[in-house]
């Protein structure tokens, strides 16, 4: 009912009364009224007047479930959305949810993550109200091969939500980093439970940071939000939205396709490693290379001695870019 609420209140023009309230969802008044104070709670303006009703104001940065649910327009995706106030981290919560058969397609948030990760057992820091994190947990049939190609679905879905949200348009750097003016906004961290040969679940876990003012001294000069690079106030739940639409779009062209074709030349358009010299880390001690964009299958294509070396996974530093120069 309280989404149902939130929908009817942003459509009215003008005061939306009581009594229709409780008609439309066939309850007493009081229990109207405290679902209006819940509302109230969690940081919507609710104006009450009486013998006119209830009248939505602006509601600032309201990150919660019902907001979230309110402003979803996906066919699946997030249809089964778990919002919590605070969580380890929403890859985890995932993770759970799975483990106790929870649909594909359902999207985990959270306004705060206590032990937010990154690749390779790193840190993403999470701090409450500041950001989006957010997790998708994906039941797909591909074989398990295929799962790190959705990062680079989920880099330009980010970009897409991105774009779409603050009218500014982001650099993906390949292959979990979604940039803007060369800073960190977004990391995306892909994990899988397999059963012999096949996919158990995948989760896709993106952050973004959103309203960050300040960040701490260790990450300064690598991250970004969109607060700091674009002086726009954006709205997670919007935001999130977003995201989760440009996901469903371009994860169910990838069910089609089994690759990246569909998707290699606007993902390389927006590739801040093309045409760049990259520096890539590999067990064999490294290299250096113009990087040419991806392949169909999500490779970074990197030129180096005259050759040119399809890099699967991993570690590549552009120049110029997070401190390498
Ligand atoms: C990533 O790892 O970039 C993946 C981050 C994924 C975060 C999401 S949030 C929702 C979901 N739940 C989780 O627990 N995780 C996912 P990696 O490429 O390893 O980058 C990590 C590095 O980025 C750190 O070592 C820091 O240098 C830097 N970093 C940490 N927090 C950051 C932030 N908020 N913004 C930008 N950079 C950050």
């Amino acid at each position: 009912m309280k989404t149902e609420i939130i929908k009817l209140l942003k459509a009215a023009p003008d005061y939306v009364s009581g009594q229709e309230l409780c008609e439309t969802f066939g309850v007493s008044r009081t229990a109207v009224w405290k679902v209006i104070r819940q509302l109230q709670e969690d940081g919507y303006e609710i104006e009450a007047k009486r013998n006119r009703g209830y009248r939505l104001g602006d509601s600032g940065d309201v990150f919660t479930g019902a907001e979230l649910r309110s402003l979803l327009n996906t066919r699946w995706v997030g249809h089964n959305l778990v919002f919590l106030e605070q969580v380890d981290s929403t890859n985890e919560e995932a993770k759970r949810q799975a483990e106790k058969g929870a649909p594909d397609g359902t999207l985990v948030a959270a306004a705060e993550q206590s032990a937010g990760k990154g690749r390779r057992g790193r840190t993403w820091i999470s701090e409450k109200g500041t950001g989006v994190w957010m997790s998708l947990l994906l039941r797909p049939d591909f074989p398990p091969e295929c799962a790190s190609m959705l990062t680079l679905v989920a880099a330009m879905a980010v970009e897409k939500g991105i774009s779409r949200v603050t009218g500014v348009d982001g650099q993906i750097k390949w292959p979990n980093d979604v940039v803007i003016e060369g800073k960190k906004v977004c990391g995306i961290l892909t994990e899988m439970s397999t059963e012999m040969e096949c996919i158990h679940y995948v989760v896709v876990g993106i952050g973004i940071n959103v309203g960050t003012e300040e960040f701490p001294e260790e990450i300064r000069d690598l991250a970004t939000s969109l607060y700091l690079s674009t002086q726009k106030k954006v709205k997670r739940a919007v935001l999130a939205a977003a995201v989760a639409e440009a996901w469903e779009f371009y994860y169910e062209q990838f069910l089609k396709s089994g690759d990246l074709r569909f998707l290699m030349e606007e993902y390389n358009e927006r590739l801040v490693n093309r045409g760049r010299e990259v520096k890539v880390l590999a067990l064999d001690g490294g290299y250096m290379g113009i990087s040419q964009g991806i392949n169909e299958k999500g490779e970074l294509l990197v030129e180096t001695g005259g050759m040119v070396r399809t890099v699967i996974s991993g570690e590549v530093s552009v120049r110029g870019i997070y401190g390498y120069v």
